[in-house]
């Protein structure tokens, strides 16, 4: 595929000053890593990982085809979304907070690039011999076009063997809930990632309450903006920072929900 790299491409790969905390993910060195299988597999070559994620950085179409060639090397699905994806994505959104030469298309371009890659190691983040622990149905509220973060969250959860139905973006408060009443997840799976939708999270849950249904699915938030503190105030039943604290709570609720009167807690395998 032929490298998609624009003059504002270009520009971007140039110098840049990068935050401490990515810094310490560009790695041109060999060194020890763990193979697919968890075990140890010797030392691999990670200086891909540099590529991968500065053709993130700079939204370069032929990323998508790095990922396999790096999956096909040996290297874990999960190393790669770890050590280039998402480090490339962080950079990204800290040069669009802090310097004015990052725009809006730039940002795009990356965001397609990293859903791109994400395509390619979907498979390879899935254990498809995993047990289905129970269906969680997530999506991005109303007035909401970000979806990386939950798209990373819907990977992780499956990965985890719980049956996601992964609704899109811009869901509405009678969206949730009309899916809620259909598939009757026993998860409700919330983001949002501007300050002006946040308050969609509160009224979904309130749109739950007036049909009654807010005590038959546990509601889990996250997205940038979001907070513990937030969702103790909304009637949340739990918030998680990252993916990775996403799966935990979901296992956490998933329990719970299964000691309540639900019929399809940890174990039962979900619809669809
Ligand atoms: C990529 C991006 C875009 C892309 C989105 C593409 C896409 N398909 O998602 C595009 C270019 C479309 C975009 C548009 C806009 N964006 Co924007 N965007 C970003 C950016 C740079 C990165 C977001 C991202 O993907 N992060 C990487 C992922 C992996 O992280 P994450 O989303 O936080 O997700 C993790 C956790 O939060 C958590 N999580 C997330 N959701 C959930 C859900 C559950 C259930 C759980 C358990 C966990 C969880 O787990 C995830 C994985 O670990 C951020 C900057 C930032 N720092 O976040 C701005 C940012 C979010 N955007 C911003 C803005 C203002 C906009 C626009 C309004 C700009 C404009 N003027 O048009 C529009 C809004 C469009 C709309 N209506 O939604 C602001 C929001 C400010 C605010 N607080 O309101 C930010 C913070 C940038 C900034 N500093 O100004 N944007």
């Amino acid at each position: 595929m032929a490298a998609r790299r624009g003059p504002v491409a270009r520009r971007r790969s140039v110098a840049f000053a990068e935050p401490a905390a990515t810094g310490a993910c560009r790695r041109r060195v060999r060194r020890a890593t763990l193979g697919s299988d968890g075990q140890g597999c010797g030392i691999v070559d990670t200086s891909g990982y540099d590529e991968l994620k500065q053709a993130v950085i700079d939204g370069d179409g032929s990323a998508a085809e790095l990922t396999g060639r790096l999956l096909a090397e040996g290297h874990a699905a999960r190393q790669i979304l770890d050590d280039a994806l998402l480090p490339g994505m962080d950079l990204v959104s800290w040069r669009m907070r802090t310097d004015a030469s990052c725009f809006l298309p730039e940002v795009l371009l990356s965001a397609r690039t990293m859903q791109a890659c994400l395509d390619v190691l979907k498979p390879h983040l899935i254990d498809p011999a995993a047990d289905t622990l129970a269906t969680v149905a997530l999506g991005t509220v109303q007035g909401d076009v970000h979806d990386i973060g939950k798209n990373i969250v819907a990977i992780m959860l499956r990965a985890a063997g719980f049956n996601v139905l992964n609704l899109g973006v811009d869901i509405s408060p009678a969206q949730f809930v009309a899916v809620v009443q259909e598939h009757e997840p026993v998860i409700l799976g919330l983001s949002a990632l501007l300050s002006s939708t946040l308050r969609r999270l509160a009224e979904t849950i309130e749109a739950l309450e007036d049909v009654g249904l807010r005590d038959r699915v546990k509601v889990v938030c996250g997205g940038a903006p979001v907070t513990g503190a937030f969702c103790d105030e909304i009637g949340a039943d739990a918030y998680a920072a990252d993916a990775g604290m996403g799966v935990e709570k979901c296992k956490e609720l998933a329990g719970t929900a299964w000691l309540g009167a639900r019929g399809d807690g940890p174990g039962s395998r979900g619809d669809s």
